[in-house]
């Protein structure tokens, strides 16, 4: 009998016990900062330099963030299943690939790329933004981080989609489900016969109850749901 297929949607909260600030928890990144200045593209039209130096400041504390035990065992779950395997992650850190994930969409964007507002090119950018660096293809300065704020369309999502549509069993890590259409995919799945899993610190604002809901740190709680 064939592996089922898997997809795991992940949030902040798989980040958050590397160190990695969540958004909507005490302590967030929402508490000290407005969404409306930092993550919407018209908060970037009126304050460039504000948007960057939030993104720029992210960057730092990730480049200091190491994996932890749940990003690992996702990797080691791709290991074992392979290609039945996809971690869509809402996340712009880069702890899942440094843990060794390979099929893996960033539906929110990196960090570590910068996305060209005059010519479209998103290349991996290691450079800060605050310099404002030329684009690599048009020279232009108008480089902004890759990321998705709100109001624009998320990254893979046909691929996601199909996955989704076809996979047994989904799981959702770490992630509020406050953002559409990350959200929305637990009815999806459900809807077309998976079973849902969530995995969480607390008790998510899930669209629909899970067939299975466990809280906890996500450390404790990955590893044993993979192993
Ligand atoms: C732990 C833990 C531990 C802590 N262990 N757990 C439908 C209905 C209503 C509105 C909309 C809708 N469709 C679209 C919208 C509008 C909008 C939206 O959703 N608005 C809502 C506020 C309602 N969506 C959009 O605009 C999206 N675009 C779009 O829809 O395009 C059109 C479209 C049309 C048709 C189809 C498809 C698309 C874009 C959304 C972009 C979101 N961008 C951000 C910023 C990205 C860059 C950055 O990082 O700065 O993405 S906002 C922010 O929220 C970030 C995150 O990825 C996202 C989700 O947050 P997440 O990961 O869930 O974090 P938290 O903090 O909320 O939750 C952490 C969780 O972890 C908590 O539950 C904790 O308990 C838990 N936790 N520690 C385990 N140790």
């Amino acid at each position: 009998m064939s592996a089922p297929r898997i997809v795991v949607l992940t949030g902040a909260g798989i980040s958050a016990e590397s160190g990695v600030a969540t958004f909507r928890d005490s302590g967030g990144l929402w508490e000290g900062n407005r969404v409306e200045d930092v993550a919407t593209p018209e908060g970037f039209d009126r304050d460039p330099d504000l948007v960057i130096g939030f993104y720029d400041a992210r960057r730092r504390a990730v480049a200091s963030a190491r994996p932890n035990a749940a990003h690992l065992a996702l990797a080691r779950l791709e290991g074992a299943v392979g290609d039945r395997l996809l971690v869509v992650t809402q996340n712009v850190d880069d702890l899942h690939e440094r843990a060794g994930s390979e099929r893996l969409v960033h539906m929110h964007g990196e960090l570590h790329s910068a996305l060209c507002t005059t010519c479209g090119v998103r290349r991996r950018c290691d450079a800060e933004l605050a310099g404002r660096p030329p684009c690599p293809v048009c020279g232009h300065r108008t480089l902004r981080p890759d990321v998705v704020w709100f109001g624009e369309m998320p990254y893979g999502l046909d691929r996601i989609e199909q996955a989704v549509l076809a996979c047994d069993v989904f799981v959702s890590i770490g992630t509020s489900g406050a953002v559409y259409p990350a959200a929305g995919y637990v009815a999806l799945a459900a809807a077309f016969g998976a079973r849902t899993v969530e995995l969480n610190l607390e008790p998510s604002d899930a669209a629909v109850p899970f067939d299975d809901a466990r809280t906890g740190p996500a450390t404790v709680l990955v590893p044993a749901w993979v192993d």
